[in-house]
């Protein structure tokens, strides 16, 4: 098996995920040359996480000889301009999601990430919990029948009170759309990567609970917490704080999803349960190990991973044995082992990780939910 041992990366971003890739990058044995972010943050993140390079200006993060993958985790409106200069720099890219602000941003990556030749990858990290896997190749051989329905949610508390603060609640740093492109677009990817479908049509009701917000003065991280001593400044907002969607599937199977960022106790809980002819499928995020199976006129199965009645079909993507859980940070491992791999074995057909297709497909669903709430219509997905 080829190794990635020699694939070296560097990293843009120092928010909260920035730091996630490059503790997964480091599990999976690769090195982390450099990192980029504003002056103020970047040298003591890149002492504080061990990286030698610390570059205030992308640019030459992406000209440094000793960078040959690029991880994009800034905020969304400069993911298209940092992935077409990844790109035109010849480097491999991982980029965080949503790929870009809209779909004429996206629409130009994918173009110009065909002609590249390098591999590109958008961190939809869900698709690689090994529930997922196993869920993904268990409807693909009809295990579950054909899909009737698909029911879950995704739901956060990070953002309940009005003094919760993140650049994600301004639409010129994270787009038109927050809670559905933040979180909704994850639950809408994995679905649609287990069912090998995409999403054709949807009917959406966004709506913002905190009309107003009150903004500290100065920059907060995603997940930070409250500090007494804090100064706020009030402003309107303009992005949804929750939303409901009932969604189409190319394969006809139907969908209902609910997303917030304002659910009380709901940490980081990402929930499905798929409806088939033959048996349905739960899971649930809070609970990554264990995939419980329905069944009409037998015991309905709860199955743990790594053991018989859970399948071995995501075996492939799991380090630990039964009951040494993975999750979250897992899944990164996983995803980033699967992108470099495909980077040092020179293959790129039919990746399991999201492409640039992909990403552009997610923000099309995004635009369609956003005409569909504004014209209160169904409204056909347009990639
Ligand atoms: C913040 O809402 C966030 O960090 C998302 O951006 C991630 O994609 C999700 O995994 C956890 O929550």
């Amino acid at each position: 098996m080829a190794t990635l041992h020699h694939l070296r990366a560097g990293v843009i971003g120092t928010g909260f995920i920035g730091p996630v890739h490059v503790e997964a990058l480091r599990r999976l044995g690769i090195q982390v040359t450099a990192l980029c972010d504003l002056p103020d943050r970047v040298r003591p993140a890149a002492d504080r996480l061990g990286i030698p390079a610390a570059y205030t200006d992308y640019r030459k993060l992406l000209a440094a000889p000793d960078v040959d993958v690029v991880h994009i985790t800034a905020p969304n409106r400069f993911h298209c301009e940092m992935a077409l200069a990844a790109l035109a720099a010849r480097k491999h890219c991982v980029c965080e999601k949503p790929l870009a602000m809209n779909t004429r941003e996206t629409a130009r990556i994918v173009q110009t990430a065909r002609r590249a030749g390098t591999v590109f990858a958008v961190n939809y990290n869900v698709r690689f919990y090994p529930a997922v896997l196993q869920l993904r190749r268990m409807v693909e051989r009809g295990d579950l029948g054909d899909i009737i329905h698909v029911n879950g949610s995704y739901l956060q508390d990070w953002l309940f009170k009005p003094t919760d603060y993140n650049w994600r609640l301004l639409p010129k740093e994270g787009g038109p759309l927050r809670a559905v492109a933040d979180i909704g677009t994850h639950w809408m990817d994995t679905v649609s990567f287990i069912l090998g479908a995409p999403i054709t049509r949807v009917m959406a009701d966004l709506a913002t609970w905190h009309k107003t917000r009150q903004r500290p003065l100065g920059e907060v991280q995603t997940f930070a917490r409250e500090d007494q001593t804090t100064r706020y400044a009030t402003y309107p907002v303009k992005t949804e704080d929750f939303a409901s969607v009932l969604l189409e599937f190319r394969n006809g199977a139907r969908g209902n999803l609910a997303v917030s960022q304002v659910a009380a106790g709901r940490k980081n809980c990402i929930r499905l349960e798929i409806y088939g002819s033959k048996q349905s499928a739960w899971w649930c995020s809070e609970e990554p190990e264990t995939l419980c199976l329905g069944r009409r006129d037998e015991p309905n199965a709860v199955a743990l991973r790594g053991t018989p009645a859970f399948g071995p079909d995501a075996a492939p993507f799991v380090d630990y044995p039964a009951g040494h859980v993975e999750g979250f940070p897992d899944t990164f491992k996983m995803l980033f082992r699967a992108v470099y791999r495909a980077i040092a074995e020179g293959n790129t057909t039919a990746p399991l990780f999201a492409t640039p297709e992909d990403g552009h497909q997610e923000v099309a669903v995004c635009e369609a939910i956003l005409k569909s709430h504004q014209t209160r219509r169904w409204t056909a997905v347009r990639a």
